[in-house]
């Protein structure tokens, strides 16, 4: 009886790690296809008093994606109060290929490549038309000085059309600064 139990136990571990293995496969695929790993709320703070959003943006974070924070294609909304200065730490986390971050003003549509100029003075990671290389951290800052709907978009080329986006808005009702995801 034991032993059958200790047999069990080491088919589930194995069924496990199996698992792991085509996770990690799968992980080559679009985003969309992708487990969602959703970012740390603690990555996105407001102090009211310096009007300062400290946030944390992450590309290829979990998974090998094209993604920001953990997720692609709009399913993050990233609010801060117009007038708030945006201190932005970026990490590009993919041990394949450089990704960027830029913010860049909504018309309706998905930007191509190469995109529009940054929707305010210094939205974007350093050189980032041809991005961040794998595994290194950058900092950049730039005040939110207008209300509306933007896009945090990854400029390198095509990644956009990957589901290299996702949601950053602007607004002068926010009390504070929020990541929603869907
Ligand atoms: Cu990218």
């Amino acid at each position: 009886m034991t032993r059958q139990l200790v047999t069990v136990r080491v088919l589930k571990l194995t069924g496990v790690l199996i698992a792991s293995s085509l996770v990690a496969i799968s992980g080559s695929l679009p985003a969309f296809s992708a487990p969602r790993v959703k970012a740390d709320p603690k990555w996105v703070s407001y102090n009211s008093s310096t009007h300062v959003v400290k946030l944390t943006i992450i590309a290829s974070y979990a998974q090998p994606t094209y993604n920001f924070d953990g997720v692609s294609s709009g399913a993050l909304t990233i609010t801060v109060p117009l007038h708030s200065r945006i201190k932005v730490t970026f990490t590009n986390a993919s041990a394949m290929m450089p990704h960027g971050a830029e913010i860049v003003k909504y018309t309706g549509s998905l930007p191509g490549s190469p995109p529009p100029a940054p929707a305010f003075k210094g939205a974007t990671s350093p050189n980032y038309l041809h991005g961040t290389q794998p595994g290194d951290v950058q900092h950049f800052s730039f005040v939110a000085g207008k209300a509306g709907k933007y896009l945090l978009i990854c400029p390198v080329h095509n990644h956009v059309s990957h589901g290299h986006w996702d949601w950053f808005v602007v607004s002068a009702k926010a009390k504070t600064a929020t990541a929603v995801f869907k």
